[in-house]
């Protein structure tokens, strides 16, 4: 049922920024072939062949939400919203990363669930925080303690499950009878017409459209009765899932989203070879610039060490010949190697400097966000490099 339709070549784990680039540890870098399939029964894309959780999400997990102005907001916001529209008396976050959504509520009403000890170790002294992989077992775990829970939210985390049906079988058993599962995560419709193919990578299994979502609970006695488009990571979805007996009424926004995912093709696999062919014609974009800025002399650097970009740069070949080196803001990036390439990532403190020339936007998520900071260097005439949604350089006239 699964068709191949883009071929991402040989790629390291997104988050594996390495320590040292001595041959020892080079020698021991893992990589697998990063390629994404369409299931015609259900509409899902997804990586096909998925790399086993148990070695992406370890103690040395590099992501931390709370990095960025815009995601501690967003988070904000939502915590708001779902308070507003549901409110419940238990809360329980699949995925809560260093606390950015799980800190907006009273630590007595909220739980969270994080495989990555280095990041559940953050927030377990204020918050109950099991650190483990959210599965059956643990969900009757939790039930023997808290309860049957009223909201279930996730971001960016649904997508990097493997096994759907352990997840929506302990998301069934943990939900009240009215309760409701709440996902954000990056949207199919975005990707394809973004061209946003470092989407695509290890820990995103998954990038769902809602077609796709409606189609999967429902295989899990769960139905989807709302979707909602928010800003972040570039275009995102909010999907809301309840039981299938529940009280809530499918919305008209989800029935036009839906209409419009089909007007625009996710339900057919034309639409995703042709965007198999942009995403090759943006590597060949990206290269040329990158060849042409180089024999001009100029320094070119990349700004955010994004799980994204270890797409761009092992599918597009980037290396230290073209990127001196990485700036992140984020301390247990600094002072490594990006995964598969071996660039340098520093302090932006240290490195967007005045002897920077361009900056490749690896986090273009954040474009506005990073422009407004970085007035500075537009106004001096430094100039970003984007390949979103096409390649182009951006200057203080057109960004
Ligand atoms: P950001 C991660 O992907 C991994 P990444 C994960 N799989 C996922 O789904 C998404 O997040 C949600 C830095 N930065 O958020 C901070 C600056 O240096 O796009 C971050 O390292 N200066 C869970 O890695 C990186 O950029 C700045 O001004 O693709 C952004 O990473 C800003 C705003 C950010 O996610």
């Amino acid at each position: 049922m699964k068709k191949k339709f883009l071929d991402l070549g040989i790629q390291p784990i997104a988050n594996s920024f390495l320590p040292k680039n001595t041959k020892k540890i080079l020698n021991k870098e893992f990589f697998y072939n990063l390629s994404v399939s369409y299931n015609k029964k259900n509409c899902l894309v997804s990586v096909t062949n998925p790399v086993n959780p148990k070695i992406q999400y370890t103690d040395k997990y590099a992501h931390r939400a709370s990095e960025s102005v815009t995601m501690r907001e967003a988070f904000n916001k939502t915590a708001k919203s779902l308070k507003i529209k549901f409110n419940p008396k238990k809360i329980l976050e699949i995925g809560s990363n260093d606390g950015v959504f799980i800190k907006n509520f009273p630590s007595k009403k909220i739980i969270a669930v994080e495989p990555c000890k280095n990041l559940a170790n953050i927030t377990k002294k204020k918050f109950k925080t099991y650190p483990e992989f959210w599965n059956k077992k643990l969900a009757k775990k939790i039930f023997k303690n808290f309860g049957k829970i009223d909201v279930i939210f996730s971001a960016n985390t649904i997508s990097h499950i493997p096994n759907l049906k352990e997840t929506f079988d302990a998301i069934f058993y943990s939900l009240a009878e009215n309760g409701v599962f709440v996902i954000e995560d990056p949207s199919l419709f975005e990707v394809i017409r973004s061209n946003s193919y470092d989407q695509f990578y290890d820990e995103h299994v998954y990038v769902f459209s809602s077609l796709a979502m409606k189609n999967i609970v429902n295989e899990f006695k769960l139905r989807l009765f709302d979707a909602e488009k928010i800003h972040t990571h570039g275009g995102s979805m909010r999907y809301y899932i309840c039981k299938k007996n529940s009280k809530y009424k499918i919305s008209s926004r989800l029935i036009n989203i839906i209409k419009n995912e089909k007007k625009y093709g996710l339900n057919k696999l034309s639409t995703f070879k042709k965007f198999s062919k942009r995403v090759k014609k943006s590597k060949d974009d990206l290269i040329d610039l990158l060849k042409k800025l180089k024999n001009r002399g100029k320094k070119i650097i990349s700004y955010g060490a994004t799980y994204k970009s270890t797409t761009v740069f092992n599918y597009c070949n980037i290396d230290k010949k073209y990127f001196d080196y990485v700036v992140d803001t984020t301390l247990n990036k600094q002072g490594k190697f990006t995964p598969g390439k071996h660039i340098p990532v520093i302090s932006p403190e240290i490195g967007f400097d005045s002897s920077v020339d361009y900056a490749f936007l690896g986090a273009w998520n954040f474009k506005k966000e990073i422009l407004k900071k970085e007035k500075l260097y537009l106004n001096r005439g430094g100039k970003f490099i984007t390949h979103v949604p096409k390649v182009k350089v951006l200057t203080k006239y057109n960004a």
